[in-house]
């Protein structure tokens, strides 16, 4: 183990999984996800492990995990053989340079460099970011299956099973009468056990989103995530300025750039963090610094990652120094197939942040 291993090889292939139900989202509806999987093997025989993911191929933004394949094969790989791999700061910023966008493909490079460098250190991915804060992250469950019953049901079963308490419900593919009805009845069946929140992912006009606020906080619902377009941070922000219910942006947020915009225009209250679509974990982290500074709340997101992406960002949630809105960092128990050698441990509607190097995972 030498602090001048190289980087020998990229390997980068897809996985197909399905989901264990249709996940309704405004913009499409998933049976299955596509986990991009990195293996960037190293001179010294580490091999560090990254994922890049999106939701329902380019339904959810400009890259599916078949562009992060050729993105990083064409163009990230070329950039990289031959080098230091212990220097991800130098790393980083060279890929910078040379490829502007194409997060998602930035974040699942950054992740098996990180994963690799633990392994060569021997300590894990949250102590490269300074240590973690909490063991166990708190971990919400996307009710998401078209069916208002259904969803109850789900629901009650996930509390029974003390495996979640809060829940996020994902509204905007009906009209918002509909969808408020389907809230109320959600809200109404579980009561002061659960924390209630919707994510209504860009589907309304401010017309609609003014007066469904409204009737949202009257249901008892805690937080309404993207009303309105990505790109409206006025409409964000006057939403916000109502004070009715706590606002939260998402596809908005891009890294630190966009997160220092919507904090300057006070366009949100609470910002959902996310390692890919922040460009990475470093990115992610800014994110979360520009939050901090700007009274801003934190919650840790999810672009719904098999196991290696949701423990890249346990792995820095688990190291900020406040997670008011807890995480939603569920994106295994979706899936159908278990990948990992040792399952995570989802208990006491938490999930365990693995203590081994790099992920910690294998
Ligand atoms: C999103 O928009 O937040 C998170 C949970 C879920 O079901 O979808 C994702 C994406
Ligand atoms: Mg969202």
């Amino acid at each position: 183990m030498t602090a001048s291993s190289c980087i020998e090889r990229i390997e980068t292939f897809l996985v197909d999984l399905p989901t264990i139900r249709p996940h309704n989202l405004s913009m499409t509806v998933m049976r299955g996800q596509t986990l991009m999987v990195v293996r960037l093997h190293c001179s010294d025989g580490t091999i560090g492990l990254g994922e890049g993911t999106t939701i329902g191929g380019l339904a959810y933004g400009a890259e599916s995990p078949e562009s992060m394949k050729l993105a990083i094969d064409k163009y990230i790989a070329p950039l990289l053989i031959g080098e230091n791999a212990s220097n991800i700061n130098a790393l980083m910023a060279k890929i910078g340079k040379a490829i502007f966008d194409n997060h998602f493909a930035k974040c699942a490079i950054e992740t098996a460099l990180l994963d690799a460098l633990g392994k060569r250190k021997g300590v894990s991915i949250s102590e490269i970011f300074g240590g973690p804060l909490r063991e166990r992250l708190p971990v919400a469950w996307t009710l998401a299956s078209g069916d208002t019953s259904k969803d109850i049901a789900e629901a009650e079963d996930m509390l029974a099973r003390r495996r979640h308490n809060v829940f996020k419900l994902k509204i905007g593919r009906n009209s918002a009468k509909i969808d408020i009805a389907h809230v109320a009845a959600i809200k109404r069946a579980l009561g002061s056990h659960a924390s209630v929140r919707v994510d209504v992912n860009q589907a309304w006009s401010m017309a609609t989103a003014g007066p469904a606020l409204a009737a949202l906080r009257d249901a008892g619902v805690d937080l309404v995530e993207q009303p309105v377009l990505a790109s409206n941070r006025a409409g964000m922000a006057r939403l916000t300025a109502k004070g009715i219910v706590p606002i939260m942006a998402d596809e908005a947020l891009h890294g630190p750039e966009t997160a220092f915009d919507f904090a300057c225009h006070a366009a949100a209250d609470v910002f959902a963090v996310k390692i890919m679509q922040s460009g990475g974990l470093y990115a992610a982290q800014r994110v979360a610094t520009i939050a901090d500074a700007a009274g801003v709340g934190l919650y840790g997101g999810t672009m719904l990652e098999g196991a290696v992406g949701t423990i890249a960002a346990a792995h820095l949630f688990s190291t900020f120094p406040k997670l008011e809105w807890g995480t939603e960092l569920f994106g295994p128990l979706l899936l159908t197939e278990e990948i990992l050698t040792e399952p995570l441990d989802y208990s006491d509607f938490s999930l365990k942040v693995p203590t081994g190097a790099g992920l910690g995972i294998a």
